[in-house]
């Protein structure tokens, strides 16, 4: 139960899905103690018998401890699971995706209760959780002084990147990536589908794509770096009117191939919008000017 006779820090655990359950089992295995709670009972059972206590209520698993993680469904399950629920002088970490919006409210909400709350974003699926070498972290934000007293404890699942005392910040940096990756994502079926049509074999494919992917990821750097000076002609590689005139090609290579290009017109059609203010020798870095509202 300790290591080098250092007591562990109790954890209280609301929520037992594949997230919560995998959680879980990293704090067990490092000798802390552990409550749980869940709505459905019988997905304790599994951890009860690995060395959980198991809470009746989620009121019993908040007492039980001054370290709370929630990870939930959504910010609705949160509230339900916590209303009427005694929260004077809790730690509350919660892990549950919500939009910053809602993690904000939600730190208010918690703070008006007497707890001090941290935002969690979890950028792993649960088969990373306590396999350092698998790279997951979390994001967290709000309080710092929380974060650094509670962040040993939350380091043993996954690694922790703390992003800020705004509690939406964690949620914002968890959307935006999460967003980023369905974009890779539209990019790769759109991909899929091409080849799928001709009969190339897929998996032969799926090595050339993903290392293609990863060529070009590393362009996020010159973007960022464009972004922060103002300045979206330094370092271009390949500027936006020459990849505007090659447009019609992708798309009429889907027409060809009878693949639809829905996944494709959106971002052709606002390179077009940024094209058409006079912005040929850029990258593509005016786009992100154009989704601001
Ligand atoms: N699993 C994943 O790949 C992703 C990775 C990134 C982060 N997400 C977020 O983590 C939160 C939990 O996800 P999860 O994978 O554990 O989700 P489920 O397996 O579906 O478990 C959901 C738990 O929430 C409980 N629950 C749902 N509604 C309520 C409610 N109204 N009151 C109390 N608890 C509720 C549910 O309980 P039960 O159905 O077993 O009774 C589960 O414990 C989530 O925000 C992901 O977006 C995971």
């Amino acid at each position: 139960m300790t290591q080098n006779n250092i007591p562990k820090s109790p954890v209280s655990l609301l929520g037992l899905g594949a997230m919560g359950a995998a959680l879980a089992r990293t704090w067990l295995a490092a000798g802390h103690p552990l409550t749980v709670w869940n709505r459905t009972p019988a997905r304790a059972e599994a951890l009860a018998a690995e060395g959980a206590k198991v809470a009746d209520s989620a009121a019993a698993a908040v007492a039980a401890g001054g370290l709370v993680v929630v990870c939930l469904l959504d910010d609705e399950s949160v509230g339900s699971a916590l209303d009427g629920v005694d929260l004077v002088g809790k730690d509350l970490v919660n892990l549950t995706t919500t939009t910053p919006a809602q993690a904000r409210a939600r730190a208010s909400w918690a703070e008006e209760r007497g707890a001090r709350y941290l935002d969690g974003g979890i950028m792993a699926v649960p088969p990373m959780i306590g396999v350092p070498e698998a790279g997951g972290y979390v994001f967290y934000s709000g309080s710092r002084e929380l974060f650094e007293m509670r962040r040993t404890v939350l380091a043993v699942p996954v690694g922790t990147e703390y992003v800020g005392e705004d509690p939406g910040f964690a949620a914002l940096h968890d959307v935006a990536l999460l967003s980023a990756m369905y974009g890779m994502f539209a990019g790769v079926a759109h991909a899929f589908a091409l080849v799928r049509r001709a009969d190339v074999d897929p998996v032969a494919f799926a090595p050339l794509l993903a290392d293609f992917l990863s060529a070009m990821a590393p362009s996020v750097h010159r973007t960022a770096a464009q972004l922060k000076s103002g300045d979206y002609t330094t370092g271009v590689v390949s500027n936006l009117a020459m990849q505007v005139a090659g447009t019609p090609t992708f798309l009429a290579t889907a027409e060809g191939e009878g693949v639809s290009a829905e996944l494709l017109r959106p971002y052709f059609e606002l390179m077009r919008r940024r094209l058409d203010t006079g912005s040929g020798q850029e990258d593509l870095t005016g786009v992100v000017d154009l989704l601001l509202r």
